[in-house]
């Protein structure tokens, strides 16, 4: 048995490894920096404190995005020098960023042990390869990411580094074949064992959902479905979950091979970066085909996020979320018993709200980032939440859970149709959305991205609106003088957030513009980017009026984001006509 000693390296400092809204994203070309991600992830294990990382099991994969290979072998080396007991790895590196989530809560080890947290290897969906984005970020015991209080620790870590430990005579591992390597060092054994990717992933789903009510809708002659994976790690997954469990079709799945640079796309699910499901699905801007499937989806890199799609029809994800909560108890076993309560992030519209009024159900609204989701859940406060950028889940684990989002629309169908005859008019993706819009108003809603954006124009944008804040009567006479036919402005402010779990207070989530009729404008910079800043322009408008719900969400929402544009002054500040992505 090869066996290794500590050695112990000086470094200095990198600049800028704060972690954003969810991790630290960087170029590839800057994690190949001379100890850049050695001196993250010695930082993370000094944040953690010993009691932490000695003698402990921790997750070690991601997306398999280019440098992942390289990346998980450093973290070996590091681990085993902090005295780490032991290292997961999901085969080929690859594990979905949920199923991390469902690894460190569920798995229990052959010596009965389990996993006290994960690196997670993933810039989610931002792209891959040499001249692309990496990324990683640690989650913690409950399986989700670092709260505020330890990636705070982790950057003051950084900031001052100035050694790191690592493994002298620690062979590279096969990460490729399932088993354990064994080693022997100072503070006694260290094993690093691979196992199967989708194994933990799939048996917890088996868990929640009835996937012989789902395998019957997927087989009746008159649904179809497609999923795509982009690329991404979802693939490893697709095939099991929904070919070898669910008997779906092989040609159903597309994109479902892992790739280290993800074919060279964004692995974003959404209208404008998952263009092969967009056109198959009959939402194409050129030859829709004759007869598109019944349902589509795609999830993003690490296999978090999801787009659901009808034939020929667009599910907004904030509406994805307030469909599933309203659906959830019937459709779905795991909330057989009712739900906790339901969250969503700020920027997300309020159709869940309208839900969870409707169902008397605790109704939480919290900053952009999953991880404020996490102390509701432990506190058994909340079941379902969303985010706006295609992120859903629940609490089964600490993540978003993009193949989990597919399963629950999939038991959702399944459940609508469990009384329609073969032959009889399937209820559809669009019956339910519009079924939904009918019974409780319809919340318009897009986004407008300005990515890349130089950092000081972004913060002249955003100024420039706080300080457009400090007067409403003031603001509304601007407002008019851009449109007349939109409603006065009520309320404007920063989002503040006040966990009630713990209490701590995260500021400046957010600049928001409520209108009288219920519209909301709101304004962030996005903290997953990994060059220049990246606007995001959130547009809302709520209609009840059952005659007005069918419209056409862009040329609804026009006047608002008209006045959006211009309150901000985007052209002026940052000389951009257009954003980089609406959706
Ligand atoms: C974006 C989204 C946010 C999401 C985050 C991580 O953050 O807006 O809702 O939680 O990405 O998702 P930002 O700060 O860029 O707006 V993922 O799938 O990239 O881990
Ligand atoms: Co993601």
């Amino acid at each position: 048995m090869a066996s290794f000693t500590v050695a112990k390296r000086t470094t200095s400092p990198h600049e800028g490894q704060k972690p954003g809204t969810s991790g630290l994203r960087k170029k590839v070309t800057e994690f190949q920096k001379e100890n850049y991600l050695h001196n993250f992830v010695q930082a993370t294990f000094f944040a953690l404190g010993e009691d932490k990382v000695k003698g402990k099991t921790i997750v070690v994969s991601g997306d398999g995005r280019y440098f992942s290979r390289e990346a998980i072998q450093i973290i070996i080396k590091i681990a085993a020098a902090n005295g780490v007991r032991r290292i997961w790895i999901g085969q080929n590196g690859l594990l979905s960023t949920p199923a991390v989530s469902a690894i460190i809560r569920n798995r229990v080890g052959q010596e009965g042990e389990k996993a006290s947290g994960a690196f997670i290897l993933t810039a989610s969906h931002n792209p891959g390869g040499p001249h692309e984005d990496f990324g990683i970020k640690y989650n913690t015991e409950n399986g989700g990411p670092a709260l505020e209080g330890l990636t705070n620790k982790i950057y003051e870590t950084t900031t001052t580094i100035n050694e790191f430990y690592t493994a002298d005579g620690l062979p590279d591992v096969d990460i490729a074949q399932i088993g354990t390597s064994s080693f022997t060092g100072p503070d006694g054994p260290f094993d690093v064992e691979v196992f199967d990717s989708a194994d933990d992933y799939v048996k917890l789903m088996k868990s929640i959902f009835d996937l012989s009510a789902i395998k019957e809708l997927l087989a009746r002659p008159d649904f179809s479905f497609c999923f795509d994976g982009l690329h991404g790690v979802a693939g490893a997954y697709a095939t099991k979950l929904f070919v070898q469990e669910l008997s779906a079709k092989e040609s159903s799945l597309c994109n479902c091979i892992p790739k280290e640079d993800f074919g060279g796309g964004h692995p974003d699910p959404n209208l404008t970066y998952a263009k092969e499901l967009v056109l198959r699905m009959g939402l194409g801007k050129t030859g829709p085909p004759a007869d598109p499937p019944e349902f589509g989806a795609a999830a993003d890199g690490d296999a978090d996020r999801n787009m659901i799609l009808g034939k020929r029809f667009f599910v907004t994800p904030s509406d994805s979320v307030a469909i599933i909560a309203a659906n959830a108890v019937d459709s779905i076993p795991y909330f057989r018993s009712g739900l906790k309560g339901v969250a969503r992030s700020m920027p997300t519209s309020a159709a869940l709200d309208v839900v969870a009024n409707n169902l008397k159900l605790r109704f939480f609204e919290v900053p952009t980032g999953w991880k404020f989701f996490g102390n509701l859940m432990d506190a058994g406060m909340c079941s379902i939440c969303g985010e706006e950028s295609f992120g859903t889940g629940s609490d089964h684990i600490r993540e978003k859970d993009g193949l989990w989002a597919v399963l629950a629309w999939l038991s959702i169908l399944a459940y609508k149709n469990k009384d329609v005859p073969a032959g009889g008019k399937l209820v559809t993706v669009e019956d339910i959305v519009r079924q939904y819009w009918a019974t409780y108003g319809r919340h318009f809603y897009t986004r407008y991205d300005y990515e890349n954006v130089d950092a000081n124009a972004a913060k002249k944008v955003m100024d420039h609106l706080v300080e457009l804040q400090s007067s409403i009567p003031d603001l509304n006479k601007i407002v008019s003088g851009i449109r007349s036919d939109v409603a006065g402005i009520k309320e404007a402010d920063e989002f503040e957030y006040k966990d009630p779990v713990d209490g701590s207070v995260a500021s400046h989530q957010g600049i928001r513009f409520l209108f009288q009729d219920g519209s909301r404008l709101v304004f962030r910079l996005s903290g997953t980017g990994s060059v220049g800043a990246t606007i995001r322009v959130y547009i809302e408008q709520y209609i009840q009026d059952k005659a007005k719900t069918g419209g056409d969400a862009q040329e609804t929402l026009e006047p608002l984001v008209d006045v959006a544009l211009k309150l901000c002054k985007m052209e002026e500040f940052t000389k951009r006509s257009s954003p980089t992505v609406i959706t």
